[in-house]
């Protein structure tokens, strides 16, 4: 089992680098941060390098003094450098040079568009979250979860399954999350940081993106735009599109909710939710991007006009 050698590969190595996705999430991040934390209580030499600042609603998540924000001044060799909860290389952004250059390369993600960049690759799409697999491995490992794991592990299970409610979660997460919670980790609290807890400046931008809002294809397609001047006006972060693809989503009636979301006068991110029966992570495969049968993103080039009738032309012919 592949899991088992990546254990004796960790056990074997002194300084470890873990990396979550560009954009990193709760389940990137709380995976990153628990995985750093259990494996320096066995001294080890950890680094956890981001691509960005981790957003606000994150920043409570214990395990923090690992991490740094890639480039950093000085850079160790590493005898192995993991990557978590990471579809593909370019979902490592500017950080894909240093994963090339590590000795041993590791990949634990459960993206069923997961393309087995690594030496050694764990994939478990059965997992709900990256969060659930490192649960696994640190229990096979003997690891003691305290309650600053524990809360990093609930984390990023309760972000990727949207608070236990989506068609990912199983009886396996209940049971991992009753685990965690037996650590003393406090639920209440972390639910209203990580689900209940909002700027002025978000709330202002959901305004302008409800006011964008369109329904397409009888009202079975959602489409929220973005634009620059809106993040402007609204005085908003990047992290603070977080979520707004549900907005679409939850509409009655609607299959496909998309966000677009501008980058550029001739860049588009591109965040694909589903309902109940469309594949979202295929449409965005087609466009080089990946992710789960519910949840998936893609970036596309071009002017709107063009990118967005090629978008939405993959929508129509699935729906
Ligand atoms: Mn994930």
């Amino acid at each position: 089992m592949i899991l088992n050698e990546i254990i004796s590969i960790i056990r074997d190595s002194r300084h470890i680098a873990i990396l979550p996705h560009v954009s990193a999430d709760g389940d990137a991040l709380g995976s990153c941060f628990a995985l750093g934390l259990a494996l320096r209580r066995l001294g080890k030499d950890v680094h956890v390098y981001l691509e960005e600042e981790v957003p606000y609603v994150y920043s409570f998540l214990p395990g923090q003094e690992a991490a740094k924000v890639y480039p950093v001044e000085t850079i160790k060799n590493h005898d192995v450098i993991i990557a978590l909860d990471t579809g593909d290389l370019g979902r490592l952004g500017k950080r894909a040079d240093i994963f090339g250059s590590s000795p041993v390369t590791v990949n634990i993600d459960h993206h069923a568009t997961n393309s087995a960049f690594a030496g050694y690759n764990h994939v478990d799409t059965a997992s709900a979250a990256v969060g659930e697999i490192i649960y696994q491995m640190l229990m096979l490992m003997g690891v003691k979860m305290d309650k600053d794991i524990s809360t990093c592990l609930y984390v990023a299970i309760a972000a990727d399954t949207g608070g236990f409610r989506f068609s990912n979660t199983t009886s396996v997460t209940h049971r991992i999350a009753g685990d965690l919670i037996n650590n003393g980790i406090d639920v209440a609290d972390i639910s209203r940081k990580v689900f209940d807890s909002t700027s002025l400046a978000k709330v202002q931008l959901m305004g302008l993106a409800i006011h964008s809002l369109e329904l397409l294809e009888n009202g079975k397609v959602a489409v929220i735009t973005v634009t620059e001047e809106m993040m402007q006006q609204s005085g908003a972060a990047d992290e603070d599109c977080d979520g707004l693809v549900n907005i679409g989503r939850n509409i009655r009636g609607v299959e496909v909710a998309v966000l677009i979301k501008q980058k550029g006068s001739e860049e588009f991110r591109i965040n694909l939710r589903s309902n109940t029966y469309v594949d979202v992570s295929a449409i965005a495969a087609r466009f080089s991007g990946g992710g789960h049968r519910r949840a998936a993103g893609c970036t596309l080039q071009g002017t709107w006009k063009d990118a967005g009738s090629r978008l939405l032309a993959q929508i129509r012919d699935v729906l």
